[in-house]
């Protein structure tokens, strides 16, 4: 192990075109404790330092062969990976065997990644259920084609930050899969996978809400975000699923606020057997079959304010819904689509 000096730590391809942090081909025989010493290898350099809270790894612009996973340990709690604010770091792992991944986390807490891209692994950033690597960050990244998981953090891996990130796969797995008490998934662009954003909270209790919000999530097989347990799904932009589901929420979870359309059903709910969903506030229109959906309706309620309102179920061939409710407003729907059995609907949930 290297004696640490200085805080800032340096990783370069051979190809120093457009370098922003670094002044030299990057050489597993340097330092990287300067520009001019850069390492060529992102887990080289982070198995050969003690890394600490505070200290950054510069990885610039390139093209980066990653030939075994980035793994970061418990020494290596608190460091922050940035890329270059012009340009791309890419890392690719070019192997998609089983356990191949480009970021591995074990034991590593408050670890940020910034401007990367990862590709070519099973899964781009994975924790397991063993990790326990809390308060992960990663923002600004873009995260695509990996063959399984794109973003992938079992239950022990709390209070984890998945932000601004562009992410996408084609695979039969959801591209961003998240699972730790606290976390947030929010401003990401995802696109693909079977579920674009899957998030099952191992909580039910309010303190341990996972939130996702605000991402732009489309083009998914399954549907775009799907949440169950103590996950609020709020303000995220979703179409795309022409022959699927826009959100789907399951027993413990709420719909609010999204902006739902151009799917096959905008919002679905999964409660098979007890639980309450609650969709409230949301704008679904222009969806080919239904704009909202359920599989045991009779469970499902729906809040306006205070008031709690049932939902009844009508065609269940369609498993479209009729909302029967105090009349606050009166819904318009859009002839030839089959939410015109939506009769009256709350204020605030637009649906059309
Ligand atoms: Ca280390
Ligand atoms: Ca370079
Ligand atoms: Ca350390
Ligand atoms: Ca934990």
């Amino acid at each position: 192990m290297i004696v640490n000096g200085g805080q800032d730590y340096y990783v370069n391809d051979t190809d120093t075109a457009g370098d922003l942090f670094t002044t030299a081909m990057g050489n597993n025989l340097n330092s990287g404790k300067s520009p001019d010493r850069p390492m060529a290898s992102l887990a080289a350099l982070i198995d050969a330092y003690d890394l600490d809270a505070g200290d950054v790894v510069h990885v610039d612009n390139g093209s980066y062969a990653v030939v075994r996973n980035i793994s970061l340990g418990s020494q290596d709690s608190g460091v922050r990976i940035e890329g270059p604010a012009l340009g791309v770091a890419v890392l690719n792992r070019g192997n998609t065997t089983t356990g191949s991944y480009v970021i591995e986390l074990a034991a590593a807490d408050d670890v940020t990644i910034s401007r990367l891209t990862l590709t070519g692994a099973v899964c781009g950033v994975f924790g397991s259920s063993t990790s326990d690597s809390d308060r992960f960050t990663l923002v600004d990244s873009r995260i695509y084609s990996n063959s399984e998981y794109d973003i992938a953090l079992a239950t022990s891996n709390d209070e984890a930050i998945i932000s601004r990130n562009t992410v996408s796969n084609g695979t039969d797995l959801p591209c961003i899969d998240i699972h730790g008490n606290r976390s947030v998934v929010a401003e990401n662009d995802v696109s693909g996978g079977s579920t674009g954003i899957y998030v099952s909270a191992n909580s039910v209790t309010l303190a341990d809400q996972i939130v996702v919000s605000n991402n732009r999530v489309h083009n998914s097989r399954d549907r775009a975000i799907f949440g169950e347990g103590q996950v609020l799904i709020v303000g995220n932009t979703v179409w795309g699923q022409t022959t699927s589901t826009g959100i789907e929420v399951g027993p413990g979870s709420k719909a609010l606020n999204n902006t739902v359309f151009d799917n096959k059903v905008g919002i679905g709910s999964s409660i098979y057997n007890t639980g309450t969903a609650t969709i409230e506030g949301n704008r679904v229109y222009r969806n080919s079959q239904s704009g909202m959906s359920s599989i045991r309706i009779q469970q499902v309620s729906m809040e306006r304010l205070d008031t709690t309102v049932r939902i009844d179920s009508q065609g269940s061939s369609l498993r479209t819904w009729c909302m029967r409710m105090p009349i606050q407003e009166f819904a318009w729907t859009r002839a030839g689509h089959k939410c015109s059995t939506i009769q009256c609907i709350n204020r605030s949930e637009m649906l059309y």
